[in-house]
């Protein structure tokens, strides 16, 4: 073949090539040992030429085959990024093993429990799990020498901080960097040092809620519960407030629940604490509490989880038993 002819068949070949492996085999069919050209250089007899067009041929020869690679590496660069020449298959579909996993209950909850928030205006705000004693403790009102610090015993680090007990630890925080009025959630682990049964881990999850603004009062909680809850069992229920002590909030209040549907019509689900939140928790955050007030909650997500999914003890969550993740594969 002419090289002129090899050179039209090989922008034939590419303008028609197909995917990675198509470059590929265009690649050996001109370019390789045995591919066209070299095959069109060894057919030449050399030594019937001069020294003159010994050059010129093979500077020609030379110039074909570095025109011929790099129209080919654009190509191939051109089918990377276009994606063609990826195998044949969808990368979001289930895996082919035989356990492909599950989002765990927990997490399926919380992020239910998110979409709803953000739906009435709530953004999620990340904090960490060890935290100063002052974001624990102090900066929502329990001082040092106060008993509710005992109830809530905790894990310390060599440098005087704590793991979270409570993600009340965050209000601080939030009402720092997000500044009033606000209207966040903060989810997360928390850890206490717990004598343990079917309702006390000493690792769980809580979520908390803030929502300052002028005039807040409690009927604001108590709507902003109640369609959480609505949304997420799906089905109309009747919620209620007892009086419930925190020292961050005043009043405060543990909130409980009733359906048809969860726990039968006459049976209160006790769910939550939660409370307008306390001045001086207001004014260590930086709110003046003479202008805008506020609630909070503090709700046990695991609680939510094992009501929703009707789990019965809360240590199956963190304990590694693949046959309990597995009854929710088909689900979550
Ligand atoms: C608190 O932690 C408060 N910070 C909640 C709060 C926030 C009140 C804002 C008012 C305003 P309490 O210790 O009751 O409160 O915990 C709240 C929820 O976390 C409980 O109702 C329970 O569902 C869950 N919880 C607490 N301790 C454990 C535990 N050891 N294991 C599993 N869940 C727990």
């Amino acid at each position: 073949m002419q090289l002129e002819e090899i050179q039209s068949a090989f922008e034939a070949d590419l303008a028609a090539a197909d995917g990675e492996a198509g470059l590929e085999e265009i690649r050996v069919k001109y370019l390789s040992r045995s591919g066209a050209l070299n095959e069109a250089r060894g057919a030449i007899d050399f030594s019937k030429l001069s020294g003159q067009e010994k050059k010129e041929v093979g500077q020609t020869f030379n110039r074909v085959k570095q025109a011929m690679e790099s129209a080919l590496a654009d190509a191939k660069a051109a089918a990377e990024a276009s994606g063609a020449g990826l195998p044949d298959f969808d990368v979001s579909r289930p895996g082919l093993a035989e356990r492909p996993g599950c989002i765990h209950p927990l997490i399926a909850t919380q992020l239910q429990v998110e979409d709803i928030f953000h739906s009435m205006g709530f953004t999620v705000f990340q904090g960490n799990e060890a935290v100063s004693e002052y974001d624990n403790f102090d900066a929502v009102n329990i001082p040092g020498d106060h008993p509710a610090r005992e109830m809530q015993d905790t894990f310390w680090l060599e440098n005087g901080d704590v793991l979270r007990t409570h993600t009340s630890s965050m209000q601080n925080r939030a009402m720092q960097e997000l500044g009033v009025p606000l209207r966040a959630i903060f989810p997360g682990r928390c850890f206490r040092a717990e004598a343990l049964d079917a309702t006390h881990e000493n690792t769980f999850y809580q979520l908390e809620g803030m929502y300052i603004d002028r005039d807040v009062s409690v009927a604001n909680l108590i709507a902003v519960m109640k369609e959480l809850l609505v949304q997420v069992f799906q089905t109309d229920l009747d919620v209620r407030l007892r009086p419930g002590y925190f020292p961050f909030v005043e009043p405060g209040f543990e909130l409980d629940f009733r359906s048809a549907v969860v726990g039968g019509k006459t049976k209160w689900i006790e769910l939550m604490p939660c409370g307008m939140i306390h001045p001086n928790v207001l004014r260590e955050g930086g709110v003046d509490p003479e202008e805008y007030s506020g609630f909070a909650f503090g709700l046990g997500l695991s609680r939510l989880a094992m009501i929703k999914f009707g789990i019965p003890d809360v240590r199956l969550f963190n304990g590694g038993d693949l046959r309990f993740y597995e009854q929710f594969a088909a689900t979550l």
